[in-house]
């Protein structure tokens, strides 16, 4: 079974019109109020679409998250069976303080292909590698750096590693720096810094690090048809978040996840851009019209691109 394409530009207009909603709000310096504009519109337009939808990554669990909630049934029932993975806005504090990068993300695949996936963190790994056992999870940081470096055939330090920047990646950042890798720190968003190792004009050969476990499922289903290699692994660090894995079916709390057990079979990933980053211009606002970008993923029919619209506001 596959996607109809039909379904690229359905989705397309789901993150666009997310990106527009979330758009009026850049530069206030209220992240809920960028974030909810984005849930608000994406949940609306989801809810028009002719599809069986249930959300499996979303704003948080129904207790937490009134809208786009883990579990939420969407669209209007008459349609194929899909699992909707949501990240209305990726890069909040982007969309707060008008800064580059900030996406609107959504990514399909059908019934049961795509990870439910808690609120976690997930120690997460890519690169632009089509086989198997050159970069893994369990390696250590000069192992991978080795392997990939052979891989590529570029020397350690000729090769740029992508990573967050937080206190927790200290040992890593330390680690790249003594085998002489370029870093580059992102503050938010990775997302788009998992996406950074799909071409070489970014100029990023591999993502590591802790994220969040949402944006890790988003980002494997675009790595998926972009072929590149992906693991992750939930950090379940607290009571809570072990009892909360459990209710979603988790059994194993180390496992180690392949890229094929994160997303199966065909899928669709779409992200708009709200204010301009690597991947994406921001909205445009031309007149009574909008100009949006958003980059495109089909795993069937192998399609990656960036669709441009120009649509009335
Ligand atoms: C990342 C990034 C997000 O959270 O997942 C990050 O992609 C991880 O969490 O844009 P911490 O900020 O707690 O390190 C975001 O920055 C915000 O959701």
């Amino acid at each position: 079974m596959t996607i109809d394409q039909k379904y690229i530009d359905k989705f397309v207009n789901v993150t666009s019109k997310a990106a527009l909603a979330s758009f009026h709000l850049v530069g206030k310096k209220d992240k809920i109020a960028a974030d909810k504009a984005a849930v608000d519109s994406m949940r609306s337009e989801l809810n028009h679409l002719n599809i069986k939808g249930e959300i499996v990554i979303g704003e948080g669990e129904l207790d937490e998250a009134p809208m786009l909630y883990i579990g939420e049934k969407i669209g209007t029932k008459n349609g194929p069976d899909i699992d909707i993975a949501v990240d209305p806005l990726e890069g909040t504090n982007f969309a707060a303080y008008n800064l580059p990068g900030a996406l609107s993300v959504i990514a399909i695949a059908e019934k049961n292909n795509l990870f439910k996936a808690p609120e976690t963190y997930m120690e997460k790994i890519s690169a632009n590698v089509h086989e198997k056992e050159v970069i893994d999870l369990d390696y250590s940081i000069k192992k991978n750096i080795y392997n990939l470096s052979e891989y590529l055939n570029k020397k350690p330090e000729h090769l740029t590693a992508c990573i967050l920047d937080r206190p927790r990646h200290n040992s890593i950042i330390e680690e790249l720096n003594n085998l002489k890798v370029k870093i580059k720190l992102i503050t938010d968003g990775d997302v788009s810094g998992a996406l950074l190792v799909t071409d070489k004009k970014y100029k990023v050969d591999i993502f590591l690090g802790i994220g969040g476990g949402p944006e890790g499922v988003l980002a494997a289903t675009a790595l998926d048809t972009y072929k590149c290699a992906f693991q992750g692994r939930f950090l379940f660090n607290t009571e809570e978040d072990k009892n909360r894995a459990s209710k979603m079916g988790i059994k194993n709390l180390k496992k180690k996840y392949e890229l094929d057990e994160i997303v199966s079979g065909d899928s669709i990933f779409c992200a708009t851009g709200i204010t301009s980053g690597e991947l994406v211009n921001g909205i445009e606002i031309r007149g009574n019209d909008f100009i949006s970008e958003t980059l495109v993923t089909h795993k069937s029919s192998g399609f990656k691109k960036i669709i441009k619209k120009i649509e009335k506001i």
